[in-house]
């Protein structure tokens, strides 16, 4: 990625920047902070290894490691030598210290139901189905999958788990039978947890049943354990005699405590599939002592989490590692009381969200920018008339968050008191990598600021140079203690995607920038840049000046073949709330994002669209719409959230006259 690539771009962040948009910490908000210090990027720094160690001393160690880190690339072990429990760390030990009636969550299922459960509740739960798991013939090491809804009994099973030794592997409770049943059968699982159901928008999605079609498929599965959730709602569940066990059943019969095992610092904690470049998903493999070290340490310091007085809500879903790693094992092992909540943000009301942050006054919120532009896109109506004066601390995650999301967030959720925190970080990476510590970092809105205390991030040319100002890719030079210890059984793999494109360097295939004060903002991934006429230009920067445009709510760009150009820019735009679908408003928005970054990347057609085909995790899927523009057939479309999506953008786009 050259320099020059990124001129026409860099050039719109300076403007952006030129008008003063920083934001400092509010003042007073240091005050009682939990990381108010910036010494601790220096004392990191100076001692990397130390710095970890001391974080590590905040858990809970059956034994104490002898080594801190044994890195041999690309292979790290981090605590050798350590012994420790996760549901220990997460649970006894609140409990032991006379904490058993704080709450862990306050559970908000969609159809209204409520639950709270505190610290003591929880592990009673956790000590109960680790001895039901062991019932089942679960032993350390095993693997164990989880395909559940929103429901306490998820973060339940997951903790038992931990308590047993065993690793699991949640797979998301939106996808299919098949990607089930791949996962399953990659990690050879004994036991699959699932429920009846779950609720999705009033309606139920049949989880049992796409658990059996993908158990016919699956012959390392012994058992199959069912939480009981949407009854019979949807019709009676169907059960299998002698390999189906409802939950309740087996907890009713189980015995109450139940030892903790103490596991090594490096071993297995859980694998989570993510989708690669290529068909087969690969099992990102995490550990227990150096994650559960980086995941508490990274929601105590980033969220400044006073888990004493905080309600914090992460409204991401388990199923994804932004679940696993900030709404049960960082949060807990921290001691902090969360909202759990199962359902969608329009149902029943397009309120449901800042209601909820209203009834369980939520002082922390943690979300993704696609959540935010949806707001954004519903109007002034939203969130108004919600007393929202308990926020304190706004997270962002998943994708580049624009500046204007960013400041919108700011100003109208947070009212311009919390400070806005954009976490870049990956399923691999395990706990947040780049963000601004919220006492301490001055922001700009859309950069994610900094590496954080112990983190190493650079930017590198095509050459593996490195880059001190402008574009490049996005490395870590140093291990880190949550980075994934694999890919399951398949070392090869890891080596040759994280670690061979740079020597020496993890390679987390985004492109990035730094600007002339060391600012880091991401660009999303390299394979998301377009080439027009010889000119690189970043699909996200493109975006970004679009919703930088009042009319619009949201964007997605992408570079589709173009005989002259190499590629055009074809840039896919849901307009906020009134706004009218004309050309003169399409003519508009091309002049708009050409007066910003630059001619170049003036788009070549402007297609107005209601939503934007996303991810179940709300990622933007560029891949399909790039095939719709190019006309060809939709590949792989298993991890959409809503199909008909793509159906609709596909019948507008066949309709838009291309505009020269
Ligand atoms: C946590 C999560 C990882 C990819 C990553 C990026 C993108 C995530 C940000 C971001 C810009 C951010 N894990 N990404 N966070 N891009 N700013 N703050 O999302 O494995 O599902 O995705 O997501 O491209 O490589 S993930």
């Amino acid at each position: 990625m050259s320099d020059s690539a990124h001129e026409p771009a860099h050039a719109a962040i300076s403007d952006f920047l030129s008008e003063e948009r920083r934001f400092p910490p509010p003042e007073g908000f240091a005050e009682g902070a939990v990381v108010s210090d910036r010494s601790l990027y220096e004392r990191a720094e100076a001692d990397p290894e130390g710095f970890w160690a001391e974080q590590a001393g905040s858990l809970e160690w059956f034994q104490k490691w002898h080594t801190v880190l044994e890195w041999e690339l690309p292979n790290a072990r981090w605590f050798v030598g350590g012994t420790l429990n996760v549901s220990v760390n997460c649970l006894d030990r609140h409990v032991a210290a006379g904490l058993g009636e704080r709450v862990a969550y306050y559970f908000e299922g969609e159809p209204g139901d409520t639950r709270t459960i505190s610290y003591a509740e929880l592990l009673a739960d956790v000590e109960r189905f680790a001895n039901v798991l062991k019932g089942l013939g679960v032993r350390r090491g095993d693997r164990v999958a989880i395909y559940m809804p929103m429901i306490p009994e998820l973060p339940v099973a997951m903790l038992a788990c931990t308590r047993i030794g065993a690793a699991h592997s949640v797979v998301f409770g939106g996808f299919s039978p098949d990607a089930l049943r791949d996962r399953i059968n990659d990690a050879a699982a004994k036991v699959l947890i699932t429920a009846d159901g779950g609720w999705r928008r009033g309606a139920v999605v049949a989880l049992k049943e796409n658990a059996d079609a993908a158990v016919a498929g699956a012959p390392s599965i012994e058992h199959v354990v069912v939480a009981r959730r949407t009854g019979d709602a949807d019709g009676p569940t169907p059960m299998t005699e002698g390999r189906d066990e409802w939950w309740d059943d087996l907890m009713a019969g189980a015995d109450p405590s139940c030892e903790p095992e103490q596991m090594e610092a490096e071993d297995l904690l859980y694998l989570l599939y993510t989708s690669g470049t290529t068909a087969k998903p690969k099992g990102i493999m995490h550990s227990t002592g150096g994650y559960l070290t980086q995941v508490a340490f990274t929601h105590r310091a980033v969220f400044d989490v006073h888990p004493e007085s905080d309600v914090y809500w992460c409204a991401a879903d388990i199923g994804w590692v932004t679940g696993h790693s900030y709404i049960v094992y960082g949060p807990l092992a921290n001691g902090t009381s969360s909202v759990l909540y199962e359902g969608t943000p329009d149902f029943p009301d397009k309120d449901r969200w800042w209601d909820i942050i209203e009834r369980y006054r939520v002082s922390i919120l943690y979300c993704a920018p696609t959540a935010i532009r949806t707001f954004m896109k519903w109007g002034a109506e939203y969130p108004d008339g919600h007393d929202l004066s308990s926020l304190r601390v706004l997270g962002s995650v998943g994708e580049p968050i624009n500046p204007e999301a960013w400041t919108w967030y700011w100003q109208t959720i947070g009212g311009g008191k919390c400070p806005v925190v954009d976490t870049w970080w990956q399923t691999e990476t395990g706990a947040i990598m780049i963000a601004p510590l919220p006492a301490v970092t001055t922001c700009k809105p859309g950069s994610a600021t900094f590496a954080l205390p112990g983190i190493s991030a650079e930017l590198v040319d095509d050459a593996g140079e490195v880059v001190e100002r402008g574009g490049g890719y996005l490395t870590l030079t140093r291990p880190w203690p949550a980075m994934l210890r694999g890919l399951y059984q398949d070392p090869e793999r890891y080596r040759e995607t994280y670690w061979s494109r740079f020597e020496g360097r993890y390679f987390a295939g985004d492109g990035a920038k730094l600007d002339e004060e060391g600012y880091l903002w991401l660009l999303g991934r390299v394979d998301d840049v377009m080439n027009v006429s010889g000119h690189r230009i970043s699909t996200t920067e493109v975006e970004s000046s679009l919703v930088d445009h009042p009319s619009v709510a949201e964007a997605a760009v992408v570079g589709a073949k173009d005989e002259t150009t190499g590629q055009a820019i074809i840039a896919f735009v849901t307009l906020r709330g009134g706004q009218e679908h004309t050309s003169e408003r399409g003519e508009d928005l091309r002049r708009h994002v050409a007066k910003l970054i630059g001619p170049i990347a003036r788009p070549k057609t402007v297609i107005f669209t209601d939503e934007l085909p996303k991810t179940r995790s709300g990622k933007i899927m560029r891949r399909l719409l790039k095939d719709v523009a190019e006309g060809r057939d939709l590949g792989d479309t298993t991890t959409l959230a809503d199909p008909l999506v793509v159906e609709e953008i596909r019948r507008l786009s066949s309709q838009q006259p291309t505009e020269e």
